[in-house]
């Protein structure tokens, strides 16, 4: 579902609120200063925006002070003579207010009404901390200015990717949202921006919108204050950034420590046939590979093995380990990695091949993508390493990879 959102500036002065500076290519000597279109009223002849007597060509600049996402300008002309409204504009974005981008253009706008709001989405959406609106011409060769009453920018998204803050109800979007790190022990990472006070949402980040924490504390403070752009200074036990270091996968074991085929409870390891009862199930899973005896040994040459956690959990790793065995043609060679929720129907996680070469107690680990949960984690393997009767393995670990 998709919403529009309009970027709240209610500014006071050229520079009010902090951060937002507005700004003009040139002013009418009056009441009319650059602010006066980003106050959110048209309620008098005043309540604009004009340019300079002579210059019908002018442009005037908004300063977000950070990236905002914009797709659309809402302009209002001024509540009172119209001759001198909006009548060609152009919109401009930049990061450094020297580069820009043009955003959007319009030509021979048919004449305005008094304090007429008219809106103009444009053909791309993109996130800039300057837009610039030009406007030149006028309806009546007599008129000297251009002006504006009011000006502002918005956008649309998906509701379920926008934020609103409850300190300031302004929106954000996720690609201007900031990423905060929990510290080390943690596997959250959280999107603090715009949330509710006391929740919290985990949620997915492209790499190339994280914005990381200054690792700069606050001066003159007690204990360790960060100050973030997110318009209001958090007191998080926030993990400090080391500028050399890359932030590392965060990984959850599913440890299972089976001492047989249902302990310790809820777990259940099975499999489809074992050699003799030397070799369980449950060895497998048991996270040793101490001795030869440390590992579950197939009926056959192919054949399966599985364990149930009695509930759902999320699994994109595998650890394997071969047994603490000589006979290193019983490792397994070709098999697929099945995820199900009632032991009947499987669904394939992962598919992998020609595992050759294993040494004894050789561990090798396998990712692959899954964002179901299941309860039954099963190995099926389709083909061993040339070993004419049996097939083993020394230990079993699943687990859930996450990039941070
Ligand atoms: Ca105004
Ligand atoms: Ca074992």
């Amino acid at each position: 579902m998709s919403t529009i959102f309009w970027h709240e500036t209610n500014m006071t002065s050229n520079t009010t609120p902090v951060p937002l500076v507005a700004s003009a290519s040139s002013v009418y000597p009056s009441n009319v200063a650059p602010w006066r279109a980003f106050n959110g009223t048209t309620v008098d002849n005043q309540d604009a925006w004009a340019s300079a007597n002579g210059i019908t060509d002018a442009s005037i600049t908004l300063d977000y002070g950070r990236e905002r996402l914009v797709d659309r300008v809402r302009i209002t002309s001024v509540n009172g003579a119209v001759t001198f409204g909006t009548k060609n504009f152009e919109i401009f974005g930049s990061n450094d207010n020297t580069n820009w981008t043009l955003m959007a253009s319009k030509l021979d706008i048919p004449i305005w009404g008094k304090a007429e709001t008219r809106e103009y989405v444009f053909n791309k959406k993109d996130s800039f901390r300057y837009y610039k609106l030009r406007t030149w011409g006028t309806y009546q060769s007599t008129e000297n200015y251009v002006g504006i009453g009011n000006l502002q920018y918005g956008f649309s998204a998906n509701l379920s990717l926008t934020l609103k803050s409850s300190t300031t109800n302004e929106h954000y979007s996720l690609s201007d949202n900031t990423l905060i790190h929990l510290p080390d022990n943690s596997i959250k990472n959280m999107i603090l921006h715009g949330i509710e006070q006391g929740k919290e949402i985990q949620l997915d980040v492209p790499f190339d919108k994280h914005i990381y924490v200054d690792d700069t504390p606050v001066a003159n403070v007690s204990g360790k204050l960060f100050a973030q752009d997110i318009g209001i200074v958090n007191t998080l036990s926030i993990k400090e950034v080391n500028k050399d270091n890359d932030f590392k996968p965060i990984y959850t074991w599913h440890n299972t420590n089976m001492t047989s085929d249902t302990s310790p409870v809820p777990l259940i390891a099975k499999s489809s046939g074992i050699f003799n009862s030397t070799y369980p199930a449950w060895k497998a899973f048991n996270g040793t590979t101490i001795n030869a005896d440390d590992g579950w040994v197939s009926s056959n040459k192919t054949g399966w093995i599985e364990i149930n956690y009695g509930k759902n959990i999320l699994v994109n790793i595998l650890n394997l380990s071969h047994r603490n065995t000589s006979t290193l043609t019983s490792a397994p060679k070709n098999f697929i990695i099945e995820g199900s929720n009632n032991g009947t129907a499987y669904e394939t996680l992962a598919t992998i091949s020609n595992e050759t070469n294993w040494l004894s107690v050789e561990t090798r680990q396998f990712v692959f993508n899954n964002i179901k949960t299941y309860s039954y984690y099963r190995i099926n393997v389709s083909e061993n390493n040339g070993h004419a009767t049996e097939l083993s393995i020394g230990d079993i670990l699943f687990g859930y990879k996450r990039e941070v």
